[in-house]
């Protein structure tokens, strides 16, 4: 199907709490504050998430530099367009370098205006397959080691899938060793964003002694080659996320054997399309991937969820709870665990998620009207 025309775009900021300071080895988040975009074509309304955050400390990309781009290239390359579809789209989105985020968050609003013409879910125009998603919650870096274990054993309690904790240079073995001695079974992992280099080897190395499903961008963050030579010093499973930013990057990565494990962000590599050509080929290539997260409110959230219906998901992703997050959310119905800790896909037609207004409006910090 194709979309005939844009009838209106409004471009927001939300700025949401959240429910404890998020510490990684980069920054100390206390907010998320969210870039939304509303688009309204063929009297359907979509909406999208950026997932940039106002400072440029995970990639380059910020709410700035995303509401640039989105304003002034994307917005007019698709307000030019007519009777289009959303392939097309992306082409003409090709002549802008990167800025993924960007152009992420309208592919995110074009794709929940098709599904809801179709009248079907958005997983089901992505082609994925209705199934219970399963969670997995990353846990800040803590004030005290007590701090942890005890948000550890709440995670466990949830029946969360799997459990990720932050690291950095200096908390991280000690801390390793005490997690594993309280918790010598649980599905743990560690995420270093980028604290190491390889003269760390050494410190690397005593990683193998607890069993964990993988580390999460140990080196540079844009490092692919260097994480190869570590990846053959170490027994680890090495899953790469900053340095993943499309398809070429994960080709790259598989053949130098950087990895064993890919962290598909949707946003970070350009959108769901490219995150679904992503899981294809991580499939075809002995790639385990997984959904990763950037504290979404519950539109980001709903579109990881979709995404994750599809085959090369195998492992638990940062879908977590939305009380993990926020205290109140803007969409209906707020993301909750299952008994076996599991997450089921939002009903209904598009995202399947329903957009308070009044929320919105209340916690907005920024409103323009584009188009
Ligand atoms: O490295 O995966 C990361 C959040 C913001 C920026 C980077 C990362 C994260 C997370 C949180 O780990 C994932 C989530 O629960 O959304
Ligand atoms: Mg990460």
């Amino acid at each position: 199907m194709k979309i005939k025309q844009i009838d209106s775009v409004e471009m927001f900021i939300v700025r949401l709490p959240l429910v404890s300071p998020f510490e990684t080895s980069f920054s100390v988040q206390t907010h998320r504050e969210a870039l939304l975009l509303k688009i309204v074509s063929d009297d359907v309304c979509g909406w999208g998430e950026c997932v940039t955050s106002p400072d440029p400390y995970y990639c380059y990309e910020t709410n700035a530099t995303a509401s640039h781009i989105i304003q002034d290239f994307l917005i007019a390359i698709l307000t030019a367009m007519n009777n289009f579809t959303i392939e097309e789209v992306l082409q003409n989105f090709e002549q802008i370098r990167g800025h993924h985020m960007a152009k992420a968050a309208v592919e995110n609003a074009l794709l929940d205006i098709m599904a809801q013409k179709y009248k079907i879910p958005l997983f089901e125009l992505m082609g994925g397959t209705p199934q219970k998603i399963m969670s997995g919650i990353s846990i800040g870096i803590q004030e005290s080691i007590d701090d942890l274990l005890e948000s550890i054993q709440k995670a466990h309690d949830k029946r969360y899938h799997r459990i990720k904790i932050k690291i950095k240079k200096g908390k991280d073995i000690e801390i390793l060793k005490k997690v594993r001695r309280a918790f010598p079974s649980i599905n743990l992992m560690a995420d270093a964003n980028s604290d190491y280099t390889l003269e760390d080897i050494p410190i690397l190395k005593k990683f193998d002694e607890f069993n964990l499903m993988m580390i999460e961008q140990p080196l540079n963050y844009d490092d692919i080659y260097f994480h190869a030579l570590l990846q053959k010093q170490i027994q680890t499973p090495i899953c790469l996320d900053e340095s993943i930013k499309n398809l070429n990057d994960a080709k790259t990565a598989t053949e130098l054997g950087s990895c064993k494990i890919i962290n598909i962000k949707q946003g970070r590599v350009g959108g769901m399309t490219a995150s679904k050509k992503i899981q294809a080929y991580c499939m075809e290539n002995n790639i385990k991937a997984w959904s990763g997260g950037m504290l979404e409110t519950g539109i980001g959230r709903a579109f990881n969820l979709h995404l994750q219906t599809l085959p090369g998901f195998v492992l638990p992703g940062d879908t977590s709870e939305t009380s993990r997050y926020f205290a109140e959310d803007i969409v209906d119905k707020p993301v909750i665990l299952q008994p076996d800790g599991s997450i089921e896909i939002p009903k209904g037609a598009g995202i399947g998620v329903h957009v308070l207004p009044e929320r919105i409006d209340r916690l907005k910090v920024f409103y323009e009207k584009l188009v």
